[in-house]
């Protein structure tokens, strides 16, 4: 069975901008309950890790950087089929292929600074949940 969590963050082009507000009340319009949120910065050191599956690639180091550049707002997001539903709701990757209407096409700028993150996965949304939420954080 599909898990019912994913895990977001808000990035930190896209929480400089301004947009935090509108982007989470368009994710509890879209019947995502907040489970668990937060504002927090990460050090250069824990966005690697954070992606660290893709350490060795290209673009790692500026992803790495970036996330680190400014304040994020990391939540748990709650929803029958989350993960693929939520990946579907904020559009592609690249904001300039994303669908009209969804949060990367609205508020992202490109490839890296696309506004927020979806967990890829049940075992991702797991694991990103518990890099930045404990359990009585969690509800
Ligand atoms: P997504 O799952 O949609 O966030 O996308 P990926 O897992 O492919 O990428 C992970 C992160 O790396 C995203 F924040 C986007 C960033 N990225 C780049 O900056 N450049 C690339 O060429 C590919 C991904």
């Amino acid at each position: 069975m599909r898990g019912d969590i994913t895990f977001t963050m808000i990035k930190p082009s896209a929480v400089e901008a301004g947009y935090s507000g509108k982007i989470l009340a368009q994710i509890e319009s879209g019947g995502y309950r907040i489970k668990a949120m937060k504002k927090t910065r990460l050090t250069r050191e824990q966005a690697g890790l954070f992606y660290e599956m893709h350490l060795g690639k290209p673009f790692y180091e500026d992803l790495a950087k970036f996330m680190s550049s400014g304040p994020i707002i990391a939540a748990i997001l709650q929803k029958e089929n989350a993960v693929d539903d939520f990946r579907q709701f904020i559009g592609a990757t690249d904001p300039s292929k994303a669908a009209e209407g969804t949060i990367r096409k609205l508020y992202g700028k490109n490839m890296s600074e696309n506004a927020i993150h979806g967990s890829d996965s049940d075992e991702s949304a797991l694991r990103e949940s518990s890099f930045f939420f404990s359990s009585l954080e969690n509800h």
